[in-house]
């Protein structure tokens, strides 16, 4: 079977996602694509035959040929076209953040509770790696033990250029080491706290560039995540776990080390498309495996409250809140099993 999907929201993530899907994703077809720039979707539709375009979500989720939507708009703009979909009874493939308020969260999973079926996938990537698999493969085989902390680095070689906010340090970007971290450890948070560094003066004046945050799980586990968005080096992810009888680090994945002229040294991908470009093609892939088959995969939709409730938290911890404490709801029976 091929699923016929529609994106909507076609900017340099929505046309990253097209190309996959037409090119390397099996078993789907993109049949329709939105975008409120209307003359940018008709050009990307004008490039593949049988393409539909429209100036807005609404439409492309009520075309009969859309089977299944993929969102990838603003985060503040998710709530109102993965609720539609849902109405219209289609499978939804949303970006992180699911949404960026807890409210706006709230609203998409009480929709798929109330129409009785999972059918939302949230993209947080990192649980496609390759990397961040094997130290889950490795923590469940109970290699290492029980998991104590962990330290994160997260850095971008600049801000993305369109007025990132300081909250979005928590909100767009931290939010993967939310996600990853609550998925690795297999606890909730229970606490945040985000301290000011020494700003660079790399970064737009005004802005704290970079962010320290420490996040406490519910089981007492410590994990430090370190957010700079303007290192102005490359894109640079990693991730030490240290656990009781012994640590699990990400793998370099510098594909190449050249040794020359007394040193030592190898590539390091420039951005977060190139640095996960495997990641997102099997996030994809493993979803339209599953549309196909009628199931869902995870990351759900409580995972994308859950990770919003915490970078919310983090927000107000930013902004002089200093320690803040999660109040996160047990999790409903609906949501737990994948
Ligand atoms: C961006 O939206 C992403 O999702 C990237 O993975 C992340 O590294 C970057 O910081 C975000 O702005």
């Amino acid at each position: 079977m091929t699923v016929q999907v529609g994106i909507i929201g076609v900017g340099a993530m929505g046309a990253d996602h097209f190309d996959r899907l037409t090119e390397r994703v099996a078993g789907a077809r993109v049949v329709a694509v939105a975008d409120v720039d209307l003359a940018r979707a008709q050009a990307l539709a004008a490039g593949s035959s049988d393409v539909r375009a429209y100036g807005d979500g609404q439409e492309l989720i009520v075309d009969p040929a859309v089977q299944a939507v993929v969102v990838v708009t603003w985060g503040r703009f998710h709530a109102k076209d993965v609720v539609a979909a849902l109405e219209a009874d289609k499978d939804v493939f949303c970006e992180k953040p699911m949404a960026e308020s807890v409210e706006d969260c709230r609203r998409i999973v009480d929709a798929e509770v109330a129409h009785g079926r999972r059918r939302i996938t949230v993209g947080f990537t990192r649980r496609f790696d390759a990397g961040y698999r094997a130290m889950k493969a490795e923590l469940d085989a109970g290699t290492v033990g029980a998991p104590l902390m962990a330290h994160c680095v997260h850095r971008n070689a600049t801000a993305p250029p369109y007025g990132f906010t300081e909250d979005q340090f928590m909100t767009d970007s931290a939010v993967h080491e939310i996600d990853v971290c609550r998925w690795l450890f297999g606890q909730e948070m229970a606490a945040v706290r985000v301290m000011r560094p020494t700003p660079t003066t790399a970064g737009t004046p005004g802005l704290q560039d970079p962010q320290f945050l420490i996040m406490e799980t519910a089981g007492g586990a410590v994990i430090d995540v370190e957010v700079f968005m303007n290192c102005g080096y490359a894109y640079d992810v990693r991730c030490e776990l240290v656990a009781e009888t012994g640590t699990l680090s990400l793998g370099e994945p510098t594909p190449v080390v050249i040794r020359q002229e007394g040193a030592r040294a190898g590539p390091i991908t420039p951005g977060f498309l190139e640095r996960f470009a495997l990641a997102y093609d099997r996030e994809l892939q493993e979803w339209v495996d599953g549309v196909a088959a009628g199931r869902v995969i995870e990351p759900s939709a409580w995972d994308g409250l859950a990770a919003t409730m915490v970078s919310t938290a983090c927000v107000q911890s930013l902004h002089g809140a200093g320690r803040v404490e999660i109040d996160m709801p047990e999790r409903p029976k609906f949501y737990r099993s994948g």
